[in-house]
């Protein structure tokens, strides 16, 4: 992308311009702009002596450097982050006054920040986990944060409780172990002991949890927020981000060896999209209930361990993201970028929801001590596009140079500025919900069916997302040490799904729950992965090739790329191999730097190559066969699939003619993973 491109056309891109500096081809010099004349030797009393105080070009590199790091965020930690640009499809002014939702022709500038919430900065990114899904749109009216997980509920329905279950999640105190996990015994404890996380538990033991990619996640606002039109008249809204590419996940096994393999799985990807210009794309939707209504659903609104079901309520998709440009520096950008669901523009505003009012406090709480002072949101990433003018000063790093005598209102001798804005012209006003309560520590009735969309969760599942739920719950328990914790779960999954809670309760040979199960029967098929969008587009094919290849194969790869699947040839050495037509392949990987996990698909096409040669090839197939991924073969590879009697099994495709293997094979990635084989 040229220079010019990444800064025209785009405020926030605009913005960002004045801050970045090139040091390439630059004189060193000290933070004062002094220039450097040597930068590896410390000032010594003599060529053996000690090092002398005095140098300052020595004392300010290292002091500089003491300080490089910044508490990470307490929840979050591991995360990456890319521009993009919102356009929206229709004026919502029915609904909103907020103008990035009205003007259809405005784009407006944003930055996403992806993350895993339990582990720390430096945790594998695969590990079984809710996402962060925070979205920044830099709007003309200020900044506006959507906020939300890839799952839709939380495990709590009052912000009270966060601190105690982060408590629980985080890797135990007194160990510190174990790290990016939820498979240990507080967690579980917790679990049982606050039974409103059902819901939530069912969604992170579920394929949701170990996203294939960024790339590939629904978003949520969680929460019950308002919309507000220009009349004042409200509506009840809930938030979703839908990925154009659909819904995806990894298999447990394999998110276990990418963990270990490509920590960096889920950065790597989306940083590589978008230079190749695979630009990630996601839908916003809304989903909108009237005031009317608020008492019109079997659950309460403002509870945040609930969704909406699509079917009863639709989402509309009223826009489209595009994330196209990575960032130039990620401490800069997305490590200072600062968060806060509080951070509305006019027709957007809160419902009453326990857990959210409690986020209205934390947001800015938290910036204070990983950002190190109240001025956070001076640094380039954090600022508006809009100008920004109040009477708040001072604090530590300070940029803004403030003119004036008056930092204070009301006053006279600045004619009473800077000065509030009516609502008719933009100014912000809440809206004037009636409030009237007794002070009181309770939770509503409306709010203590714990286990009901719990069971819609599972009733929706298909067959193979209901197998990986037991084998996740199998797999987690089965690392709880306390017999009394894994007994608790048991009898409490009871409520949610006989099935499931017997199931793995025989794994950790605890006593099946005795209870009735539940009467639920209502299932949601918005929620099954298996209904998702399906496309072959950006997918990644690991292309193992001998040393002679057929010419034929390199055709088949670019008639994939027509369809925009990604071939990446692995064999036993890197280099070029020339087919017998002299065309070139580049070997991108060998079988010691590149693991089938890394795929989502293999193609043997084979070729000349030893035993050793065959039998890595055939590794590949076998592990990415177990991960139920579409698997091709051509040429000797035709032959290797059927030696290894794997020819014939659905998602293996080996075709004899060029132009059907590529229908086929396409077809078989679209489906990304092909359940019904005997693993
Ligand atoms: Fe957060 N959360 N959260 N959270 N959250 C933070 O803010 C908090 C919740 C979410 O990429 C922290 O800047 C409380 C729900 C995301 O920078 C902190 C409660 C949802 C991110 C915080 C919740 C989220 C955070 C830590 C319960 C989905 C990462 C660092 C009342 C709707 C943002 C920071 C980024 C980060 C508090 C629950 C999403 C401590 C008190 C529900 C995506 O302020």
């Amino acid at each position: 992308m040229s220079d010019q491109n990444k800064v025209n056309g785009n405020s926030k891109n605009e913005q960002l311009e004045q801050y970045r500096a090139d040091d390439k081809g630059k004189k060193l010099t000290t933070n004062q702009g002094l220039k450097v004349a040597e930068d590896e030797f410390s000032l010594k009393a003599g060529e053996r002596g000690p090092t002398l105080m005095e140098d300052f070009h020595f004392r300010e590199k290292m002091t500089h450097f003491d300080h490089e790091r910044i508490p990470e965020r307490i929840v979050h930690a591991r995360g990456f982050a890319a521009h993009g640009e919102f356009e929206l499809y229709e004026s919502l002014g029915e609904f909103t006054k907020a103008d990035f939702l009205n003007d259809t022709s405005k784009k407006t500038p944003t930055f996403v920040r992806f993350s895993t919430v339990a582990g720390s900065r430096g945790s594998a990114e695969t590990v079984r986990d809710a996402r962060g899904f925070a979205t920044k749109f830099y709007t003309e009216e200020g900044n506006y944060d959507l906020v939300g997980n890839n799952i839709p509920v939380f495990f709590i329905q009052d912000a009270i409780k966060f601190p105690d279950l982060v408590h629980a999640l985080k890797p135990e105190p007194h160990n510190e172990m174990p790290q990016a996990a939820s498979a240990h015994d507080t967690f579980w404890d917790f679990v049982a002991n606050n039974q409103e996380s059902a819901h939530m538990v069912m969604w992170a033991m579920s394929d949701r949890a170990i996203p294939r990619s960024f790339r590939m996640m629904e978003g949520f606002g969680v929460h019950t927020f308002r919309l507000v039109n220009d009349e004042g008249k409200a509506h009840f809204v809930k938030f979703h981000w839908k990925p154009v590419l659909g819904t995806h996940s990894l298999v447990w096994d394999e998110a276990q060896k990418i963990s270990g393999k490509d920590p960096d799985f889920h950065r790597r990807d989306l940083w590589e999209s978008i230079e190749n210009g695979d630009y990630p794309e996601y839908e916003l939707g809304l989903q909108i209930i009237a005031e009317d209504d608020e008492f019109n659903f079997d659950f309460d609104i403002l509870d945040p361990t609930k969704l909406w079901p699509e079917e009863d309520v639709p989402v509309k998709l009223v826009g489209k993201m595009t994330l196209n440009r990575n960032v130039d520096n990620v401490f800069a950008e997305t490590e200072q970028v600062a968060f806060h669901p509080g951070h509305v523009v006019p027709g957007i505003d809160f419902s009453n929801d326990p857990l959210l009012q409690g986020r209205l406090f934390s947001y800015t709480d938290t910036q204070l001590s990983r950002l190190g002072g109240p001025n956070f949101h001076e640094l380039p990433i954090n600022r508006p596009v809009c100008p920004f003018h109040n009477n708040q000063r001072d604090g530590i790093s300070r940029h803004t140079i403030n003119r004036g005598q008056v930092s204070y209102h009301k006053n006279s001798l600045a004619a009473n500025t800077p000065s509030p804005t009516p609502e008719a012209e933009g100014g912000y006003v809440h809206y004037q919900e009636k409030v009237d309560g007794r002070k009181i520590r309770s939770r509503s009735e409306s709010f203590k069916d714990h286990f009901s969309q719990a069971t819609l969760f599972w009733n929706s599942m298909s067959e193979p997302e209901k197998q990986h739920l037991k084998n996740a719950f199998s797999f987690e328990l089965g690392k709880v040490k306390s017999k009394s914790v894994q007994q608790q779960v048991v009898d409490m999954f009871g409520n949610v799904s006989l099935e499931l809670a017997t199931a793995f309760a025989e794994a950790i040979d605890a006593v099946p729950p005795q209870g009735e199960g539940s009467t639920v029967t209502k299932s949601s098929p918005a929620l099954s992965q298996l209904n998702t969008v399906k496309s072959p587009k950006t997918r990644k094919v690991g292309v193992i090739v001998g040393t002679t290849v057929s010419s034929e194969a390199a055709e088949i790869l670019q008639s994939l790329k027509e369809s925009g699947i990604q071939g990446e040839c692995i064999s036993d050495k890197l280099g070029k191999r020339i087919a017998d037509d002299g065309s070139e392949l580049e070997i991108m990987h060998t079988f010691l730097t590149a693991t089938s996990v890394i795929f989502d698909a293999i193609y043997v096409v084979g070729g000349s190559g030893d035993a050793t040669f065959k039998k890595n090839a055939l590794h590949f197939v076998n592990e990415a066969f177990a991960h139920f991924k579409p698997i091709g073969g051509t040429h000797e590879g035709l032959q290797w699939l059927k030696e290894a009697e794997l020819a014939g099994e659905p998602g293996v495709v080996s075709g004899e003619g060029k132009d059907e293997f590529v229908k086929n094979f396409t077809e078989a990635i679209s489906v990304h993973r092909h359940w019904n084989r005997q693993v």
